[in-house]
């Protein structure tokens, strides 16, 4: 392994896993044939090729036939290639057009995607490395770059070290080098407790915003929107406050603060000390406030970088395989939509744009309510990785979840699947990845794969093939088997005309020299180096990827509301008040738990764990905690500590200093796979995972692996666990169908909900359509009223007949709603108003607009259903009834509305009967 020095990214360096990293690419124990389990013996057993995809097959097109595709998931990675993303992407959202595809990106780089499309409206980086050996400050929240982008971190240092070294602002709970870095020459750390990133950036924004020296108002007014909601946002964040809140010294805010204001070429950094902190997409948003006030964007040096950590995040991104749509497309744009089926030659109906894309905690809930039945994992090892271990290893070893995992090592995750498949990687394939500043790499396969191992682009057309996908002329929707370059030109026409242009690239091009940064088209043959240097943001409403969301609560914007806003090509300052953490620490569990990396390791070490030399670097897990954590609990380094939360423990020795007190470190890094197993008795548990909680971002949905409550305590050497956790699912999975063969989904056994629904339609349409009526009787003396009703009534029954079709097609279910009608339309319909005549029509027109919504609750659940089952004409009824339903709600909240004043304010003569 060598550098390539003539590389824009890398220019000839490597960092330590790319020195010692690669040796594992030889490893004995590499996966080199399929396996599927063994329903007798339970254990996985070689098998072929046409044996186990055979298998794949059959189990999904039963599922496909029974219970729709929604049934089937998708959960991939960030380290294949984009010619594979973009494989998996057609086999997903165009072959199956499942709902279910996300991937490990979400773990990792979904808050980046997020906050850029909530301030500049679409995901892509904006800057280029370049901006790194220009700019005079650099400020990095949460970004422990010396241990986890090295080579990057070797050309700040040579910065620091060279004429006018820009000025270092850090901000991290812990003393990292990079902090250290900051502290010897000159800069600031910002010690911030966990969780509080978005309390110290309003108070940094501020202090900005309060001196004119330190914005740039032309700039805020020009190609900004949302100055004066942010403005009323940060007032309330003066400095002693954020002080106490951070831990951090109120000068030192200041004083970091100050220097932003000043500089004139300033870059930023974000990575997972913020999205995977609270308020994550809120706080790196703020950070993008920060560039935008100060107009540092689109300038030489002057950036923000919403990092990424895995080396194709942003493929993944780009391809939509993690929540997104190919192309950075607009879900809810539907010329957007037309546009991917058009190049794609499908039939838009089959991309299942009619809802919010699941992203892979909400799946896990769809696994334990046992409506996702298979589940296909590549690249990516959950059973370390995710949160809540307990709670990932139950849904992997559930017998009803049928798992695939496609890996090039065994792992906790291959352990517990019922279909292995070996891959190939990187040097044993061709492909692209694309980095954080939108260079596009190449690289060529130099060996070959072992065993019988495939390329997972391979594997993924291969199924596509047996699965019998076609496109609209009934050609192959895949049309390649193992020829990246044919992927790759299907990827440069799917992406052309996008902010994400690939148009102009070609393998040839991205041969021998160096890397080319997207978009590279006509307009610019050879690549670009920074976005929006015209200040121009695609934030049209054609253009926009996403209308955005409220940060706070992350309740999506419409489309409505997002015209109205009208950034129309300006950025967008999205404001947001700080929140505290959602797991408060109590007496029970008095301290904050952040889990992270250490520089020799790569997340699970299937890799790093393989190499000697990275091994001995850092052989085990540790615990990090403040000095004055220690002492007080008669720690010292090297201890044994059990770390314990709500959801379960570790253990590891001790590691003293360099971190806020009362917060502690773990390295997520240190699974079981590769712990001494004497029958589970001896496996200490040590994942960092065992610990985390299922929480994760509003906006982004990014898990919080920052921030939960726990308590540690020092223990007497190792505290042997009878049977760990990973044990007993390997076990239970191994017994899951002994004797019985693989489960059989049988739809006799199953309940589906789309009838109830209906029922519920039904049932509350009739009400509604009675209530229109009676009410126009018992307000007959009120013309408006009378006539009123009698035409919304007309309308509205006119709608409900011409639904009628799709009852009957459907059938329905309509038990539970006919015992809850009465119940609710008593409830809303109180008999007895004393008071005036005025208060009593306010009263019925209030349980009427309840009644209304209650149905077209019903009517909004039903829509996005019928279109994922690709009825399109039902759907359209649907939204037609809704629409009707909807106008009768305004018509009767308006006149509420109108009527108000007059009938609270102004007191009238008691009547003596009530009118009913
Ligand atoms: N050696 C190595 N390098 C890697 C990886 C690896 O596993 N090993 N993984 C790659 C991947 S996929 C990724 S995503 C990146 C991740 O790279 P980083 O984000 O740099 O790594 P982390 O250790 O997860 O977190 C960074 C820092 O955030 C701090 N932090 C925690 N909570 C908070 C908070 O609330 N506020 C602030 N301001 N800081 C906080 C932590 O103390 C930590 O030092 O690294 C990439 N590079
Ligand atoms: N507590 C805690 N948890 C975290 C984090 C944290 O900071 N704290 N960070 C999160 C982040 S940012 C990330 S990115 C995730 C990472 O979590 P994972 O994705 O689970 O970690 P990896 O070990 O990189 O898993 C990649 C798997 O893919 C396999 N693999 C490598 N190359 C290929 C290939 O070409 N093809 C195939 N099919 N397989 C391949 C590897 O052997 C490995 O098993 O972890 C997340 N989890
Ligand atoms: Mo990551």
């Amino acid at each position: 392994m060598k550098g390539r020095a003539v590389d824009r990214i890398n220019k000839g360096r490597l960092g330590p896993k790319g020195m010692y990293g690669w040796v594992s690419m030889k490893a004995e124990d590499r996966l080199k044939t399929p396996q599927i389990r063994n329903v007798e013996t339970g254990q996985l057993e070689p098998a072929t090729w046409d044996e186990a995809l055979s298998l794949m097959v059959e189990k999904a097109k039963g599922l496909v036939k029974e219970f729709t595709p929604h049934s089937i998931a998708f959960y991939t990675s960030g380290q294949l290639m984009l010619e594979e993303y973009h494989s998996l992407a057609l086999l997903g959202k165009a072959g199956f057009g499942t709902l279910h595809m996300d991937g490990n990106t979400r773990l990792c780089t979904a808050t980046a995607a997020a906050a850029m499309r909530e301030s500049f409206g679409c995901d892509g980086q904006p800057g280029s490395y370049v901006d790194f050996d220009h700019c005079d400050t650099l400020f990095m929240v949460g970004h422990n770059m010396a241990a986890t982008q090295t080579v990057l971190w070797s050309r700040i240092l040579d910065r620091l070290a060279g004429p006018n070294p820009p000025f270092l602002i850090v901000a991290d709970p812990r003393r990292t080098s990079v902090g250290h870095a900051a502290v010897e020459n000159g800069g600031i750390h910002l010690p911030a407790r966990v969780g509080t990133n978005l309390c110290l950036l309003n108070g940094i924004l501020k202090i900005l915003l309060d001196s004119d020296e330190f914005h740039d108002s032309d700039f805020i007014s020009k190609h900004t929107i949302g100055i004066d909601a942010l403005r009323e946002t940060v007032k309330d964040y003066p400095v002693e406050r954020v002080s106490e809140i951070t831990g951090v010294d109120a000068e030192l805010i200041q004083q970091a603060a100050e220097k932003i204001g000043r500089s004139k070429r300033h870059v930023s950094t974000c990575l997972q000390g913020v999205y995977q902190s609270n308020q994550a997409t809120a706080s790196a948003c703020a950070v993008n406030n920060i560039h935008l006030v100060k107009g540092a964007i689109g300038k030489e040096g002057a950036t923000v970088f919403q990092f990424n950590g895995q080396p194709t995040a942003q493929n993944n991104r780009e391809c939509g395989c993690n929540g997104e749509f190919p192309g950075f497309r607009n879900p809810s744009n539907p010329a957007h939509m037309q546009e991917l089926a058009d190049r794609w030659n499908i039939d838009v109906k089959t991309l299942p744009h009619y809802g919010q894309p699941t992203h892979i905690m909400s799946l896990l809930k769809f696994i334990e309510n046992g409506s996702i039945k298979m589940l296909w994992i590549s690249g990516t090892n959950p059973a370390v990785s995710m949160p809540e271990l307990a709670r990932i290893r139950r849904n992997l070893a559930s017998k009803d979840l049928f798992v695939v995992a496609q890996d090039i090592f065994p792992t906790e995750t291959t352990a517990l699947a019922d279909v292995v498949l070996p891959a190939a990687q990187w040097a044993e394939k061709t492909g692209c990845g694309t980095n954080a500043d939108r260079t596009v790499h190449l690289s060529h396969q130099a060996v070959k794969p072992p065993g019988e191992a495939w390329t997972d682009m391979k594997i993924f057309s291969e199924f596509s093939r047996r699965m019998d996908f076609k496109d609209k002329d009934g050609n192959p929707l895949i049309p390649w088997t193992d020829d990246a370059e044919a992927a790759f030109n299907h990827w440069k026409y799917t992406s052309k005309g996008r902010p994400v242009d690939y148009s102009g690239m070609s393998y040839e091009k991205l041969t021998g020299g160096s890397g080319v940064q997207w978009p590279c088209n006509d307009e610019h043959p050879d690549g670009c180096e920074r976005l929006y240097t015209d200040f121009q943001f695609p934030t049209t409403l054609d253009t926009v990827e996403s209308y955005g969301h409220d940060l706070f609560t992350g309740t999506v914007i419409s489309p409505q509301e997002f015209k109205a806003l009208n950034p129309n090509g300006r950025a967008i300052l999205k404001a947001c008040h700080y929140h505290p953490q959602e797991e408060f620490v109590s007496d029970d569990y008095p301290f904050r738990l952040i889990t992270g990396r250490v520089v020799h390791h790569f997340h699970t070490r299937t890799k790093t764990g393989r190499s000697k030399e990275l091994e001995d670097a850092a052989p085990d897990v540790f615990v990090q905690i403040s000095d004055a954590d220690a002492a007080e609990l008669g720690i010292e380094s090297g201890d044994m500590i059990l770390v314990e939360s709500a959801r379960g423990s570790l253990e590891g020795p001790a590691k003293v200093g360099e971190i806020a007190r009362g917060d502690v470190f773990v390295p997520f890094h240190y699974g079981s796979a590769d712990q001494d197993n004497e029958g589970g008795k001896k496996m200490r548990s040590r994942a960092a995972n065992e610990l985390t909680l299922s929480a994760w971002d509003f906006v982004s949905k990014q898990p919080t692996f920052k921030g939960g409550a726990v308590r540690i305590k020092k223990v007497d050497g190792v505290q042997i666990h009878a049977v760990s956790g990973q044990y007993k699912a390997e076990q239970d999975r191994a017994s899951a169908h002994k004797g019985e063969g693989l489960t059989e989904h049988k739809k006799e056994d199953h309940h589906r909900h789309l009838e109830d629904a209906i029922g519920e339609y039904d049932v509350f349409s009739k009400a509604v359509l009675d209530k229109m009526l009676e009410l126009a009787k018992t307000h007959a003396d009120e013309m408006e009223l009378r006539l009123g009703l009698k035409l919304h009534h007309k309308l509205c029954a006119q709608a409900s007949e011409r639904l009628q079709p799709v009852i009957d097609k459907y059938g329905e279910d309509a038990t539970q709603a006919k015992t809850d009608v009465e119940t609710i339309v008593k409830a809303l319909f109180p008999r007895h108003r004393l008071g005036s005549k005025q208060f009593q029509v306010m009263s019925d027109f209030t349980g009427f607009q309840t009644l209304l919504s209650h149905l077209i609750g019903w009517l909004h659940v039903l829509a996005p259903s019928l279109l994922a089952l690709h009825d399109e004409e039902s759907n359209k009824l649907v939204l037609a009834a809704s629409h009707l339903f909807e106008q009768a709600r305004a018509w009767a909240n308006d006149h509420n509305k109108v009527a108000a004043p007059q009938a609270l304010i102004v007191p009238v003569v008691r009547h003596p009967d009530p009118p009913h």
